[in-house]
Formats: C-alpha cells, sequence, structure tokens
C-alpha cells in the first residue's frame, strides 16, 4: 500500500511538475513563434511573467480571469496589481525579483506590459512602480549606471494619455521631474542578473516583463512583437 501511495505521489508531482513548465514556457513561446516569423534570434530577448517571481508578493496581488477587476488579454491570464501606498505615489513598497541570464552579449532594453485602474483618479496616477537592476552590466542609456542600479521610477509610455483598464508599454524612466529615459542594459552573456520591481503607486499592474537587444529589434518592431 505504501509503494502505491509513493508511486501515484511521484506521478501526480510529475505531473505537476510538467504542468508547471507548460505554462511558465506559453508566453515565451508564443513570443518565439512571432519573432521567428520576423527572423529574430531567440538570443536577442528575455521574457519574464511578473507573476512568476520567487518574492514574498507582499501587497502585490495576483489577478486571474474570475476576479471582477480582471482586465483581458493578459498573458497566462495572470498579473500582479499593487495594492500598497496611495493611487498617486509612494516609497519602493513590496520589491519582487525576478533572475535572468544574459543570453548574448549587448545592449537590452526595459520594458513592461502593464495597466492602470483609476477608479476615478486623475489619469497622470496608478501608472507606475520602480526598477533596478543588480549585476554585472553597464549602462547604455544617457543614465548612468548607479542611477540603474537603484530604484528609479518607471512609468507607462504617454503617461497621462494612455487608456485604463488596457495593455500599455511601459518604457519610461523619470529621473528628475518630468525627465524621461530609457533603460538600456550593456549585458554580459552568461552573467546572472537580479531585476527588482517595487510597487510606486497603487492599482498599477504588471502582466510580463521584456528586455530586447536594440541593435537587432527597433523599439516599433518590438512593442509589436511582444504584444500578446
Ligand atoms: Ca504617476
Ligand atoms: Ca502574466
Amino acid at each position: 500500500m505504501f509503494v502505491f501511495k509513493t508511486i501515484l505521489a511521484l506521478i501526480k508531482f510529475r505531473f505537476i511538475y510538467i504542468l508547471l513548465i507548460l505554462t511558465s514556457c506559453t508566453t515565451q513561446n508564443t513570443f518565439l513563434k512571432k519573432a521567428k516569423k520576423s527572423n529574430i534570434s531567440t538570443v536577442d530577448f528575455i521574457a519574464l511573467e511578473a507573476e512568476n517571481t520567487d518574492s514574498n508578493k507582499g501587497k502585490w496581488q495576483v489577478v486571474e480571469e474570475s476576479n471582477t477587476n480582471y482586465v483581458k488579454d493578459a498573458s497566462q491570464k495572470l498579473y500582479l496589481e499593487f495594492m500598497g501606498n496611495k493611487p498617486i505615489t509612494g516609497k519602493p513598497n513590496s520589491p519582487l525579483e525576478y533572475k535572468f541570464t544574459a543570453p548574448k552579449s549587448g545592449k537590452f532594453k526595459l520594458m513592461l506590459m502593464t495597466s492602470k485602474r483609476l477608479e476615478g483618479v486623475r489619469s497622470d496616477w496608478c501608472n507606475d512602480a520602480f526598477v533596478k537592476l543588480n549585476g554585472d552590466f553597464e549602462s547604455a542609456s544617457s543614465l548612468s549606471t548607479e542611477d540603474l542600479k537603484k530604484n528609479i521610477k518607471f512609468l507607462q509610455d504617454g503617461n497621462d494619455e494612455a487608456p485604463e483598464l488596457k495593455w500599455h508599454w511601459a518604457s519610461t524612466a523619470e529621473k528628475e521631474r518630468h525627465t524621461y529615459y530609457q533603460i538600456v542594459y550593456n549585458l554580459k552573456e552568461k552573467e546572472e542578473y537580479t531585476l527588482t520591481i517595487s510597487g510606486r503607486s497603487q492599482r498599477f499592474s504588471v502582466d510580463y516583463i521584456v528586455l530586447f537587444n536594440v541593435d537587432k529589434i527597433s523599439e516599433e518592431q518590438a512593442k509589436t512583437i511582444f504584444k500578446l
């Protein structure tokens, strides 16, 4: 009986494990197919699900399809919405870590697929988070490497003009007030990096994270290929 139970448990574990691998690969696979059609190599981008983190989610809530606030067409039908701080702003809160290995050496630009849920507040609220990167890299944009190793505000492109309750790219960093930058990291092949996303404004959601090689993929191309 014990042997039977053990075998059963092993089969169950295997099944769950395979299921986990399959679901975590779907978004990457979708992008791989689209990239292949555009002759883009798999080593020129990195895609990570926001909800796939080992960090304690803190004030980030996992939103699924059955939730009344669910914004449709999310990858894996899952994403994270930040429920700490205030809709306007707040200090870095509930850091989420994402480890990845650079598939090749090159300049990789950061973009997040995001949405805001205003509930009647101003349209430039609920639209940002903080990001930082740890590891052996240098900045490849006009921000300094030091700036990129510390929490920096990262907001939706177009700021108040981005419609709410829709998925929209965030690829704009703001250092001083109303001074905008791109975030581009000069990464080294096979090095491991940790990207940290922390909450800033409440009701801001992150679906997935993309880093793409700016020497191989144009911004316009990236924004189309990596949109579901
Ligand atoms: Ca804002
Ligand atoms: Ca997702």
